[in-house]
């Protein structure tokens, strides 16, 4: 019975590839904030919302899954990459599973969430093993060229995207119709908060990096923490946002600040507070954090955000034997792509010889924030296709050019 049963999804999976095929010709339906708020207070019908997934994550899946099957061949072939692939393939199937179900059926339904969760615990280690494939490719063809580079950023960049915009939908789902709700969070809409304190969670990511860069250092540098709500000043400011997401963007940049801060003042007593301003205006909340931890070259600040010149964490190790505050896993890369999936965004301005400043910009509205997604199309496959040409700039020569070839000749 057990032979019978992976044989037939051995065959199943033969057939994965016209799936893809098929679901890959429609775009994403990005939602909003509101939309995802609405769907979770006054439109909350748990028959419509799987009615939306069952088309919708086969549509994101199979996005993606095309995108995949364009990386370099050196790539493609690592273990690490097949792995994740097969995790794709197995979820979709189990996804299209229910396209012939009946929504009345409230068993379906059921099904339904435990099969979302399974899937979302499938993937739990997406983003190691991919760095692993990251990893792998990197030491057997080393440091690759600059169109390499390119390639696997604009490929990470939309593979995690989508993988945070599927993991959104899935954990919307479940959190919202699993009939509970929580008392001590009555703004709570699934994973959003309708009303997210900013310096509140500000706060929290401040204290666990704290607690991990005292467990690491001597010490920590304090917090100075502004807020200026332009809206209404005698309020705390509040958006609708996912504060998992925003608390994740603060840690990061927290830690960042922290070390270097403390490295570049190891020899001195004091240490330089860290200042961090909220300000809520019309349109835009934007969070400044500034320290004074001695910034890095101009030059050197992209990398910062690229996967190729990151540590990747690999997944067997996980987080325990690394140093707390190593940085340079993918916490930066990944936190911008968290603020860009609502349309906002993270910059780094670094100014040499003093110190960096990082600024998270998000939609203050929940009508402005809508999910910002990858689809599969001929301009996406351009990308893939960019080969090795010459480049249209100039390549600046280490050495003097001698103007002497260019005496004329008596
Ligand atoms: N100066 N400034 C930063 C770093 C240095 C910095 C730094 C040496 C570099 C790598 C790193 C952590 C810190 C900062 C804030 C930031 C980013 C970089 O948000 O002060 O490990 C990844």
């Amino acid at each position: 019975m057990k032979f019978v049963r992976s044989l037939m999804k051995t065959a199943a999976l033969a057939n994965v590839p016209k799936h893809i095929d098929h679901f890959a010709k429609f775009s994403p339906s990005p939602l909003s904030m509101k939309q995802f708020l609405d769907f979770g207070t006054t439109n909350a019908c748990e028959r419509t919302s799987f009615g939306f997934l069952r088309q919708e994550l086969p549509v994101r899946l199979s996005n993606i899954m095309k995108e995949i099957n364009l990386l370099p061949d050196r790539l493609l072939g690592t273990p690490s990459v097949h792995l994740v692939q097969s995790w794709y393939s197995q979820s979709l199937m189990e996804i299209l599973d229910f396209l012939d179900k009946n929504p009345d059926d409230h068993r379906v339904l059921q099904t339904f969430a435990e099969v979302l969760e399974s899937i979302r615990n499938r993937h739990n280690d997406v983003v190691p093993t991919m760095a692993q494939g990251v990893t792998e490719y990197k030491d057997a063809y080393g440091q690759q060229d600059a169109v390499t580079d390119h390639n696997i950023q604009y490929f990470l960049d939309r593979f995690y995207t989508s993988r945070i915009s599927i993991r959104m939908l899935i954990n919307q789902h479940t959190l919202v119709f699993d009939g509970s709700t929580n008392p001590a969070h009555p703004f709570s809409i699934g994973c959003i908060d309708s009303r997210c304190e900013v310096t509140e969670v500000v706060r929290d990511a401040y204290e666990s990096a704290k607690m991990l860069c005292e467990q690491y250092y001597m010490g920590a540098p304090e917090l100075e923490l502004r807020e200026m709500n332009a809206n209404d000043f005698k309020e705390p400011i509040h958006i609708s946002y996912i504060p998992s997401h925003l608390y994740h963007m603060l840690f990061e940049l927290f830690k960042n600040a922290m070390r270097a801060t403390i490295e570049e003042h190891e020899a001195s007593r004091t240490l330089p507070p860290i200042e961090v301003m909220v300000a809520l205006g019309g349109e835009d909340l934007t969070v400044k954090m500034s320290d004074r931890g001695g910034g890095v070259p101009f030059r050197k600040t992209e990398r910062l955000f690229s996967y190729m010149y990151s540590t990747a964490p690999s997944p067997n190790m996980g987080d325990k034997h690394r140093a707390p505050l190593a940085g340079f896993g993918y916490g930066l890369p990944i936190s911008r792509l968290y603020a860009r999936y609502f349309q906002g965004d993270i910059h780094l301005y670094s100014m040499e010889g003093y110190g960096t400043e990082a600024v998270i910009h998000l939609k203050a509205l929940s009508t402005d924030s809508v999910e910002r997604l990858p689809v599969f199309n001929k301009t996406a496959l351009r990308h893939y296709k960019l080969s090795l040409e010459a480049d249209d700039w100039c390549v600046p020569s280490k050495e003097p050019l001698d103007l002497a070839i260019y005496r004329a000749a008596k």
